[in-house]
């Protein structure tokens, strides 16, 4: 993987009929969290990264589509 100059990327997670789950409605099985994450009332989640750090932060969704993003497609 490719590291790019963004500190803050959306992943395609989003919190729906609480549970977490992809885009493409699968389940998020285990969701490696920032510390202290999720802060809950925010239901997407980015890639953030502070200070060397990495980690998943549930953020509002109103703002995700000004960051980054990660994507993944499956070969075949
Ligand atoms: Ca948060």
């Amino acid at each position: 993987m490719k590291f790019i100059s963004v500190e803050r990327i959306y992943i395609g997670l989003k919190l729906s009929e609480e549970r977490w789950r992809w885009i493409d409605g699968s389940s998020a099985n285990s969701v490696p969290w920032y510390p202290g994450q999720p802060s809950g009332g925010e239901n997407c989640a980015e890639l953030l990264e502070e200070g060397g750090s990495f980690g998943i932060n549930d953020i509002v969704c109103s703002g995700v589509w000004t960051k980054g993003a990660l994507c993944a497609i499956k070969l075949t």
